[in-house]
């Protein structure tokens, strides 16, 4: 059996935007049966949890006796996986779709958690106005190379592969501060990917978990205090 981490419940503004939906969609694509390992926030920082994922985050992943973390090493495991409904890897094989993934985790995910800082976690503070200039020129600065390479592709490879999954995973996130409106071809092969029903299924999956365990309001300000990061 597959088995995939997810949180319990999170914060309102981050819901439907947590990485294991992007496990969800692959699994969803590929066909696969899954089950759900519900895990509070304080429970992803216990020794048990951990020998799962040595950080203490969602996703994490069991195929049989194997675990597996990171969100991209997930996705290209199911890529590899063999009975899948369609082809994860793109058709250009295994190679090919790890450059996609890696580029979509190491060359635009970091630009677009820095918007999340600036524009969600820490819109009020005096910084994130001065920083905002600097870090929308930086997202700019990757987001123009890959509207150029995408020209009228509806896919980063031959078709649908998982690097389209966690590309417009991490895309959508910055669509809904406007920072792609500059970028046509970005726009049109976001909606493409975000039509697939698949993506429909797993947003409703991630989302259905979070209101089967809202908490009290007491609660939840406390699980969000618990939620900062704090090194010690
Ligand atoms: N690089 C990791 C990032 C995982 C990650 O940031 N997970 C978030 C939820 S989407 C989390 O668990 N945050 C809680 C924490 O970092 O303590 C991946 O892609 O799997």
């Amino acid at each position: 059996m597959l088995k995939l981490s997810i949180f319990k419940w999170v914060p309102d503004i981050v819901q439907g935007y947590q990485r294991d939906l992007r496990i969800r969609w692959a699994l969803a694509e590929a066909g696969f049966q899954y089950e759900v390992m519900p895990k509070a926030i304080s429970e992803l920082k216990t020794p048990d949890y951990r020998k799962l994922q040595p950080f203490g985050q969602i996703p994490a992943f069991q195929d049989g006796d194997l675990t597996l973390f990171e969100s991209g090493a997930i996705l290209l495991h199911l890529a590899a996986k063999p009975g899948a409904r369609i082809d994860l890897t793109g058709s250009e094989g295994l190679s090919k779709v790890t450059e996609w993934v890696v580029a979509a985790l190491n060359s635009i995910e970091p630009f677009v958690m820095n918007m999340y800082e600036i524009e969600l976690f820490h819109a009020n503070e005096p910084w994130a106005e001065m920083k905002r200039p600097q870090m929308a020129n930086m997202l700019n600065y990757r987001l123009k190379d890959l509207e150029a390479y995408l020209g009228d592709r509806s896919t980063l490879l031959k078709t649908f592969s998982v690097a389209d999954i966690v590309m417009a995973d991490i895309l959508r996130g910055v669509e809904n501060y406007g920072y792609l409106k500059r970028y046509p071809n970005l726009q049109r092969y976001l909606k493409a990917c975000l039509a697939r029903q698949s993506f429909k299924d797993s947003y409703d999956a991630q989302m259905a978990v979070y209101k089967l365990n809202e908490p009290s309001e007491k609660e939840k300000q406390r699980q969000m205090a618990a939620a900062s990061p704090k090194a010690d």
